[in-house]
């Protein structure tokens, strides 16, 4: 009799290991196979049924006839897939459509929600305030080159919740911001980001014919919007003061002389950006000197011109705490 090198005890755990790993063998395939088929499911599941699945999800989605653009993301355990596209048939409300669609096993791909306009643009953003819910951004055009820009997410009910970026009239006449996903950004590491957006004040007054200034605004979010808010980013205003600052410093006397509108309109910004920082009377130093710079180069200042700078400088203190109220509080 042939004696095997192991003890009784061994034996059995031999036997045990090989039982496992028997089922294993089994039982991997299969369970690669379902995930893989899961995984495959939820990347086509917008373009193509699987009918021989059909518990899992037996329908195609009704999606737009012109699909753009189509993005997914998973929230709660449920897939969800963003399209933007033509409608087949544009009404009052506009040509394209955003749709959100929910995807679940064993259920039908379901409609949760449409936003209709014009020239729409969608971006996912992420969890932004980091309650278990996506946030997108949508924009639409609302004609005359004025967009409406909403954060849109779904609840955890399945509910579309939206919430427009507003409250601002720049110097278009638009009351809503530009805004792309770059325009998010965590300024202080909370991980919520702030908005970093383009805003023109209202109230500033023509100086030697420039522009009026636009400066970034900071908006951080406030439950559930955004406001922008002044001095407690202060250390961005200033870093964007020198950067302004490095700009002016920048010129050669004959670019001030050449080009005085953009240096004025850049003196303008500089003043602002001190001003949003708490440190307004720094600002008007600043300009000051960078207007004195102005007038040492030569550039041809006429009576009116003067008028305007020397009233401004007089009423300067007012004029920017007005900037400043509507700025911070909007109109
Ligand atoms: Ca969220
Ligand atoms: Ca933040």
């Amino acid at each position: 009799m042939v004696s095997l090198p192991f003890t009784t005890g061994e034996r059995f755990g031999l036997l045990a290991a090989l039982i496992v790993a028997a089922v294993a063998v089994v039982v991997s395939p299969w369970a690669c196979g379902a995930q893989q088929l899961a995984c495959i499911h939820v990347a086509e599941a917008c373009l193509t049924a699987i009918p021989s699945f059909p518990g899992i999800c037996h329908a195609s989605v009704l999606l737009p006839e012109t699909v753009r653009k189509e993005f997914m993301f998973v929230q709660g355990g449920k897939v969800y897939c963003v399209a933007l596209g033509g409608l087949e048939e544009p009404g009052d409300a506009g040509t394209e459509s955003v749709s959100i669609i929910r995807f679940g096993l064993g259920a039908e791909p379901e409609n949760i929600g449409k936003i209709e306009g014009n020239a729409m643009s969608v971006w996912l953003l992420g969890d932004i305030n980091k309650d278990g819910c996506m946030e997108m951004l949508v924009r639409r055009s609302e004609g005359h080159f004025a967009y409406k820009t909403s954060i849109v997410y779904i609840d955890q009910k399945d509910r579309m919740r939206s919430f427009d970026i507003s409250g601002y009239t720049d110097s278009q006449g638009s009351t809503d911001l530009f805004l792309t996903p770059e325009s998010f950004a965590d300024l202080d590491g909370d991980r919520i980001p702030e908005i970093v957006a383009t805003v023109s004040p209202k109230g500033f007054p023509s100086l030697l014919g420039a522009k009026p200034p636009q400066i970034s605004l900071v908006f951080e979010l406030n439950g559930t919007t955004y406001s922008p808010t002044g001095q407690r980013f202060a250390e961005i205003y200033r870093f964007l003061a020198a950067q302004t600052r490095c700009e002016l410093a920048s010129y050669w006397d004959f670019e001030v002389v050449e080009y005085p509108q953009s240096y004025v309109r850049s003196c303008c910004e500089l003043l602002l950006y001190h001003a949003l920082a708490g440190d307004a009377d720094v600002g008007a130093e600043e300009f000051d000197k960078a207007i004195r710079i102005l007038q040492d180069a030569g550039v041809e200042i006429t009576e009116d011109d003067n008028r305007a700078l020397k009233e401004f400088g007089r009423e300067r203190e007012a004029i920017v705490h007005e900037i400043m109220r509507g700025l911070l509080t909007g109109p």
